[in-house]
């Protein structure tokens, strides 16, 4: 087993012992990424769409100080409704820990937890990355950091769109990270089926994303996630005219009130869904489904 701090929930464990397919699930969406009470009924709804796929939810989050990996109906109900969880990236789990603190984890944090529990498949909506305006700010999520040095396949639907999304691309190259297109030569908009940049690899089947990961497995090549970017439907996603428009007036409005740090991405994403009545939340899910359906099938083609 493992070296790890991690509490791996007994079902967890056992299908990891099984070899049975696993999917990690991060919990930020969760507390700090959608909106109360419809929080809670999506994140049971992602571990349902997990099972209906034969594979087993492991969603992470710290609770009292505790680092679990897969969490139990109360522990889920925690994470959507107690005010006081944390943000934390990986970065926060030690101080956390410490501090018997409550906290989500969001990318950086759960795939690190998830590498520690041995599990190979995660899913979540949109990749942190390169903020726009980085060049003043500095603020890159540290999802691709960490990222860089894990051997996890992350599902997503791209970057947040809020993001500056050729620059993300860069340092995904520069960091050594794998990039498939699910079904698509472009790069997911994560509202939008696509960001407009191209992508060198294009995958079409679940089996095809696990013979990948096994050729990545025989080469022994330095960790490094790999990023299966699967974009939400055309037919789901959110009109791009508006996307942009309201997209503009929340990076101008974080901007005025000075939103810095961890603040930012939830502070977008929140104002985009309030002035979009809902619709950038619905196009949100239907990626997040999207893409939990999908690691699933990754897991088990890999199992
Ligand atoms: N995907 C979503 N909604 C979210 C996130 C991802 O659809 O809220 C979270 C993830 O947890 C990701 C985090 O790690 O946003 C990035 O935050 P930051 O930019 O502060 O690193
Ligand atoms: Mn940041």
């Amino acid at each position: 087993m493992p070296n790890t701090a991690a509490e791996v929930s007994a079902e967890v464990r056992t299908a990891l012992d099984s070899g049975a397919p696993v999917v990690a699930l991060e919990s930020t969406i969760i507390a700090h990424g959608l909106p109360r009470p419809r929080n809670h009924e999506v994140a049971r709804e992602l571990e349902e769409l997990v099972r209906a796929q034969g594979a087993v939810p492991a969603t992470v989050a710290v609770l009292d100080g505790r680092l679990h990996v897969g969490l139990d109906k109360s522990g889920l109900e925690r994470v959507a409704s107690d005010p006081g969880m944390r943000k934390l990236g990986h970065r926060d789990l030690a101080p956390a820990l410490a501090a018997g603190a409550s906290g989500a984890t969001t990318v950086s944090g759960t795939a690190f937890a998830a590498e520690a529990a041995g599990i190979r498949v995660f899913a979540t909506g949109g990749l942190g990355g390169v903020h726009r305006g980085w060049t003043d700010t500095q603020d890159e999520s540290a999802d691709l950091r960490l990222l860089a040095r894990v051997g996890v396949t992350v599902v997503c639907a791209g970057v947040k769109s809020i993001l500056d999304v050729p620059a993300t691309l860069q340092r995904l190259e520069t960091l050594g990270m794998g990039v498939l297109g699910y079904g698509t030569d472009h790069f997911p908009g994560f509202y939008l089926a696509s960001s407009g940049e191209p992508v060198d690899w294009t995958v079409r089947t679940p089996q095809e994303v696990a013979a990948v990961m096994r050729a990545q497995d025989l080469l022994g090549a330095p960790r490094a996630a790999l990023v299966v970017a699967n974009p939400v439907p055309v037919a789901e996603q959110l009109d791009p005219e508006l996307h942009d428009r309201v997209l503009a007036r929340a990076l101008a409005e974080a901007e005025g009130e000075g939103i810095t740090g961890q603040a930012v991405t939830p502070f977008l994403l929140e104002r985009l869904t309030r002035w979009t009545e809902g619709a950038s939340l619905e196009a949100n899910l239907a990626a997040v489904r999207g893409n939990v359906v999908l690691a699933a099938r990754i897991a088990a083609a890999y199992a």
